[in-house]
């Protein structure tokens, strides 16, 4: 038996303020999250769905310090943009409230200063980095140095973007502030932790006993973080931007970014309704966090330990995170701008937030990571919206008008194909909402698109434009049934494309929508006006799907030139001996050949004036072996041989690596004797 709430608290991840919103984003949580919160409206229930921007971390001082401004400048002008985003795709949030806000510091203040007078932290001293140029501590993005793993020269204090290693600070050889680029000193810092590993029983009886209903990627990392030791987490940081500790001595210090924003969520709440703790901290409220599966540790371990530790709260009943989504086969980055934003795919796609709405629900992550390409978006809008749901209607609503003008015909002597076409409307209804139950979105919309297609097989079989002429009461019979069908798509596709549901509601006279409706073959009653519908979907050219993959092209051959300009760091310096070693000679090629199963090696048979030698060369990206036999090239003759695929080679083609990668021959500009030696 499932509980009945009186209520319930629907969350969203607040997101950082420190871009625009992407399609990921949209994939990942705000769609399924309004899906979700638009059918428990539907229901009827009591419903708070709060979400806000996330203000406060060291990645906004960054952008602030690199764009010489404010970080409230920063959060100010992002907050506005992707508060404007989630309006235009209509995502319903009962409040999107901001982390920088005077209500949020006084929230998430009182909240840690319950947690210290209840004793829930221990503090800590430990050793940090800090610049005493700049007088500041040092957050670990502000620490940059070679990475002791691949001896990368740029890696940060918590990361290394070239092999991916996570680190500490400490870690790095030769750090440097990025501040002063001064070599920081270490320095005793006192910081508050949550002993997470004290509430470890908790943990193990509320989710690993408790939960088991949660999703297996969500169950599954709770358990690997609760079997693999928990420890205490610092809940403060030294920095100059985010919600000081409301404590004495405690200059200098703000509670740490994960520590006030899921608070954001109780300052949101507090923002829609004073009745806020009907909902915070009643038994019969049902807490819902939707999030990306990156946030997981936070939203079910760290914060359920906060609201546990200070005692009046109600926990979450359900985290259902989702995977990511990627883009064309690559992760979604907003460094590289790597992604759809929402903003501008509004513009390129005028009024179409149900195509992608659609899209982003048909291929949610749900289970696992999946991919966003602009030909599937193509064809689901094409096959799928364009094809069945709209064609559907439309047929339904200009025969209404042309055959009965207008008007919701009389159902008589239904036969076997009504009956079977009317009992897929129930059908469709008990499991739609039996798996937005489960927060599965993807099959709910499945179901939904399986109604419409029971439909437009209907009317496909039924012919009534055929029967017009001889049999105008079957056509009266055939009507109605669809028009029952399509009364029901409009309320059960609601939740995922609601654009497009309100258009259908009011063409059939469905208002005030309710969930307890659908499901049955009398919402309209005969003799109901129908009014006309404009196109629900319009189809989507080639052209335009080729315009966007060429502006994700151009974005990739940019970002590569700018961040990764290919103009290596000097080497250390060697003596005249050194170089007078290396014997470089002018050779011709004689012949060149690709060496089988690789993409990058030729091998080169070269005259090198000595003598004919091979030498294998990592350059078939750039050259085809046909166009450059007869070239003359530097030659390292000197190099003691290696053997490459089997292929012994003997010296080392001269090659020079222009910033884009590419490769081209080092050789004289008018014709040498091989032999020549290049000093
Ligand atoms: N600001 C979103 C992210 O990790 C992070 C969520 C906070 S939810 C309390 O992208
Ligand atoms: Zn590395």
């Amino acid at each position: 038996m499932t509980k009945k709430y009186a209520r319930h608290l629907v969350t969203a991840a607040l997101p950082y303020a420190n871009g625009p919103v992407h399609i990921g984003h949209l994939a990942g949580v705000y769609v399924p999250a309004d899906i979700y919160v638009r059918y428990l409206k539907l229901k009827g229930e009591d419903v708070l769905f709060v979400c806000g921007s996330d203000e406060h971390g060291v990645p906004i001082t960054i952008k602030a310090k690199n764009e010489n401004c404010t970080p409230q400048d920063i959060v100010d002008r992002y907050h506005t943009i992707i508060k404007q985003s989630f309006q235009d795709f209509g995502i319903e949030f009962s409040n999107y409230s901001r982390t920088s806000g005077a209500l949020h510091h006084k929230v998430s203040s009182d909240f840690f200063k319950t947690l210290y007078d209840k004793k829930e932290f221990v503090e800590l001293e430990s050793e940090q980095y800090y610049d005493a140029k700049a007088h500041q501590f040092l957050a670990d993005r502000y620490i940059t140095g070679t990475c002791p793993k691949c001896s990368h020269d740029g890696a940060y204090g918590d990361q290394c973007e070239k092999c991916g290693s996570s680190l500490s600070p400490l870690e790095l050889i030769n750090p440097i502030s990025t501040i002063t680029h001064e070599k920081p000193v270490l320095k005793s810092t006192k910081h508050w932790y949550l002993p997470l590993d004290t509430h470890e029983n908790f943990l193990r009886s509320w989710i690993l006993e408790g939960h088991k209903e949660w999703r297996p990627n969500v169950y599954g990392q709770c358990k690997s973080w609760i079997d693999g030791g928990l420890h205490p987490r610092a809940v403060s940081r030294d920095l100059d931007w985010g919600v000081p500790v409301p404590l004495e001595n405690a200059e200098g210090k703000v509670l740490y970014v994960w520590f006030d924003a899921p608070i954001g969520y109780i300052t949101s709440t507090q923002e829609c309704t004073k009745d806020w703790e009907l909902y915070w901290k009643s038994d019969d409220c049902k807490l819902v966090h939707f999030i990306g599966k990156d946030n997981i540790v936070f939203h079910c371990i760290v914060f359920p330990v906060m609201l546990k530790a200070h005692g009046d709260y109600i926990l979450p009943e359900n985290v259902p995170a989702n995977e990511f989504l990627n883009l064309e086969g690559n992760k979604i980055s907003t460094s590289r701008n790597w992604a759809v934003w929402l903003h501008e795919y509004l513009e390129d796609f005028k009024n179409q937030q149900d195509t992608l709405r659609y899209v982003l629900t048909a291929n949610a992550p749900e289970t696992k990571d999946n991919d966003f390409t602009w030909k599937d978006f193509q064809a689901r809008n094409n096959n799928e919206l364009v094809a069945i749901l709209g064609n559907f209607i439309n047929r339904v609503i200009v025969l209404t008008h042309k055959y009965f003008d207008g008007k919701v015909p009389q159902k008589s002597n239904v036969q076997e194909i009504d009956n079977k076409a009317l009992a897929a409307i129930p059908h469709a209804k008990e499991h739609i909402s039996a798996l937005l139950d489960q927060f599965k979105f993807r099959d709910a919309l499945k179901e939904v698109m399986q109604l419409a297609r029971v439909g437009n097989k209907y009317l496909t079989e039924t012919e009534p434009w055929k029967l017009i002429k001889t049999d105008a009461s079957r056509v009266e019979t055939i009507l109605h049934v669809c028009l029952q069908i399509t009364a029901n798509l409009s309320i059960l596709c609601e939740p995922f494309i609601p654009f497009a549901a309100k258009k259908i509601q009011d063409c059939v006279g469905v208002s005030a929508a309710q969930w307890a409706a659908a499901g049955n073959d009398a919402i309209l009653t005969a003799g109901n006006s129908i009014l006309a519908i404009d196109l629900l979907f319009r189809k989507i050219e080639d052209e335009e799907i080729q315009k966007q993959m060429q502006k994700l092209q151009a974005t990739k051959i940019n970002s590569e030139k700018t961040e990764s300009p290919l103009v290596a760091p000097q080497k250390q310096t060697i003596t005249f001996d050194d170089f007078q070693n290396m014997d470089i000679r002018v050779g011709t090629i004689l012949e060149a050949e690709s060496v089988p199963k690789t993409d990058k090696l030729l091998k080169l048979t070269i005259d090198t004036g000595i003598d004919i030698r091979t030498v294998v060369s990592g350059i078939a990206e750039y050259h085809k072996p046909e166009t450059i036999i007869g070239k003359q090239v530097s030659i390292l003759v000197n190099l003691a041989p290696r053997t490459l695929r089997g292929i012994e080679s003997q010296g080392m083609i001269l090659m020079a690596q222009d910033t884009d990668g590419t490769l081209q021959f080092v050789a004289p500009d008018i014709k040498v004797n091989n032999g020549g030696a290049i000093c």
